[in-house]
């Protein structure tokens, strides 16, 4: 396992690369060219900027979230092809910088999704949180400006405002996809990839849905372990993997973590590790990453990757926004260091022997 954190890149993320460094056990970050949108090709030498500015810093790039995937491959639309050959050629590029781990999502429409980026808690910290009644209320059109108005003017990964600006046309884009087609459009682009995966040695890591149901009634096809299952098993290939994010898979109290780590075994290359308090059905908040302040065994987690032999990045997840610390939501330095080590201590106990 090599512990890292996310790192949003220049000019996009308030944390530096020289505190990051600071946080004991961290050799890596995960990152992306952030300003890149879904369906251009990444330019090498922007690639191999970032990295030399990461390994300058003493750092290394451990894997990419994410590269994003082009609405015409989700829906496939006429183009589908052709912006699958970009996907393919960012993918070499990606190879060339020395990267082989990259993570993706394939959601519609919004790559995640929040009633609430400031949700107060007793002790005076935030954090971000999500009520399902909320989201009955409002319009999907109005939902980038309500999750923007709260965002501390940070730009959100998947919010990204020229993609937000035409939310009524990916609905539209949306309207007559089913999860039986979505998932065979997944299966298109990942039997598409596969050759390229295997040439260059890239391990694809698929983000499950945030949060694990369906959202204004659009297609959901990553929010279990039946579909986790399907999905490796259809594309049987070890590069076909699986980024495992147990705050996203944990908002529903019906998903058993540590099970569905154990029957993933050798798909997980790349862990997010949170925590997440069920405050009811279909009402959440994210929590510190300490078991006893959410709702997940953290311990039973982190032994069960343990256990399948994981050896990919695993980076804290979404942490609560302390210390009057400004930034992205869910990404501030603080809470995120406070949890990458207390994970580091469940590590190095399992590594010892612990029972
Ligand atoms: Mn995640």
């Amino acid at each position: 396992m090599e512990m890292t954190m996310r790192w949003f890149g220049p000019g996009f993320d308030p944390v530096t690369l020289d505190k990051i460094r600071q946080v004991p056990a961290v050799t890596g970050v995960i990152t992306t060219l952030y300003g890149v949108p879904p369906g251009e090709e990444w330019k090498k030498e922007d690639l191999l900027a970032l990295k030399k500015e990461v390994e300058d810093n003493g750092l290394r790039i451990a894997g990419i979230e994410s590269v994003n995937i082009h609405d015409s491959i989700k829906t496939a639309s006429p183009e589908r092809d052709k912006y699958i050959e970009k996907y393919i050629n960012t993918l070499k590029v990606v190879s060339q910088a020395g990267i082989n781990l990259v993570c993706y999502n394939f959601m519609a429409v919004f790559d995640w999704t929040r009633s609430d980026l400031a949700k107060p808690r007793p002790d005076g910290a935030n954090v971000m949180a999500y009520q399902q009644k909320f989201i009955d209320e409002i319009n999907p059109d109005t939902m980038f400006d309500v999750i923007s108005a709260k965002s501390q003017g940070h730009v959100l990964p998947g919010w990204e405002p020229e993609r937000m600006a035409k939310v009524k046309e990916l609905f539209e884009l949306y309207k007559n996809i089913d999860d039986k087609t979505l998932f065979a459009n997944l299966e298109y682009f990942l039997k598409a990839i596969m050759p390229t995966c295997e040439k260059y040695g890239i391990l694809m890591a698929i983000h499950p849905d945030d949060p694990a149901w369906p959202v204004f009634g659009l297609p959901r096809i990553v929010k279990n372990k039946e579909d986790l299952q399907r999905l490796v098993k259809t594309v049987d290939n070890p590069h076909n993997g699986v980024t495992l994010c147990t705050g996203s898979l944990g908002s529903s109290p019906s998903n058993d973590i540590p099970d569905i780590i154990r029957s993933l075994k050798g798909r997980i290359h790349f862990a997010h590790v949170r925590n997440v308090k069920h405050n009811g059905p279909g009402d959440f908040e994210e929590s510190a990453h300490l078991s006893s302040d959410g709702s997940l065994d953290m311990y039973a987690i982190m032994k069960s990757l343990y256990d399948i032999g994981f050896d990919g990045p695993l980076r804290p997840d979404h942490g609560r926004c302390i210390w009057g610390e400004t930034s992205m939501p869910g990404y501030g330095l603080y809470d995120r260091a406070i949890g990458l080590s207390y994970l580091s201590g469940i590590w190095e106990a399992l590594q010892k022997g612990g029972k």
